[in-house]
């Protein structure tokens, strides 16, 4: 049995007086009923104030990205075991904005998966097609592709500390969500792709869903068998939207 994830991936948004009573309502509306795990990444800086207002509760932290380094002269970048250092449980890796935006490859997100690893965090593999190769009709090729190029580096049985995030790029942001058939289909081909390497890691993986999650699209995305969750970014900057997500995942 999965016990489904919820993930609000913050992205470049947030200051602190407007943090910390979005922190504060996820908390308590968790804490008041929610079935799913429940996870925030807000931007690096503003971890270590996640770690003090979530600390003790059912909601876990996590970070949008991190170093595939373990430390040194890396200026700019941050360590995983600075991650683990506050508290992170969570770390999106490879999420298209980095790939598209800033040249992040397969090989350096397998890199960063390792990483993550390593520092005990629990990477979020973040996979999925641009409307292009939808059109072009490779979504499986190129899904398949990105899961490879870690599994070949980490092995199948390292899967089962790792969560994959199915993120179609077209559904990014713009409000256009994958139908749910769409969404469970890439989903059950991600799990019986993992499943012809290892039944039991397949069975136990979680697949989140990621773009233009909402509450009013939400339970039916979720409802799919092969949908475990939902990496959730600009509904996650409001607490009553994210709230809503939470309950119609568990
Ligand atoms: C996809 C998602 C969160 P949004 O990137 O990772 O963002 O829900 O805003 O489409």
């Amino acid at each position: 049995m999965r016990k489904p994830l919820v993930v609000g991936n913050w992205k470049m948004n947030g200051l602190r007086a407007t943090n910390r009573p979005l922190l504060d309502s996820v908390r308590e509306g968790v804490e008041a009923g929610v079935a799913a795990e429940v996870a925030v990444c807000p931007p690096f800086v503003y971890l270590a104030d996640a770690a003090s207002a979530l600390q003790g509760s059912a909601v876990s932290w996590g970070a949008q990205n991190l170093s595939q380094h373990e430390a040194g002269a890396y200026t700019g970048e941050v360590a995983p075991s600075m991650l683990r250092d506050l508290g992170c449980r969570f770390v999106i890796v490879g999420h298209s904005e980095r790939r598209t935006l800033y040249g992040e490859t397969d090989s350096l997100v397998a890199e960063k998966v390792i990483a993550a690893q390593g520092a005990e965090l629990t990477p979020i593999l973040c996979v999925g097609e641009s409307l292009e190769e939808r059109e072009q009709d490779v979504t499986e090729q190129v899904v398949k592709r990105q899961l490879d190029a870690v599994l070949e580096r980490i092995g199948v049985s390292a899967l089962s500390k790792a969560v994959i995030a199915y993120e179609p790029i077209w559904a990014i942001g713009t409000g256009r969500t994958a139908t749910p058939e769409q969404a469970q289909e890439v989903h059950g081909l991600i799990r019986s792709h993992v499943a012809a390497q290892s039944s039991s890691v397949a069975e136990e993986l979680l697949i989140l869903y990621g773009g233009s999650v909402k509450g009013n699209n939400a339970t039916q995305l979720l409802s799919m068998p092969d949908i475990d969750g939902g990496l959730i970014g600009g509904a996650s900057l409001n607490a009553e939207e994210f709230l809503t997500i939470c309950q119609a995942a568990g």
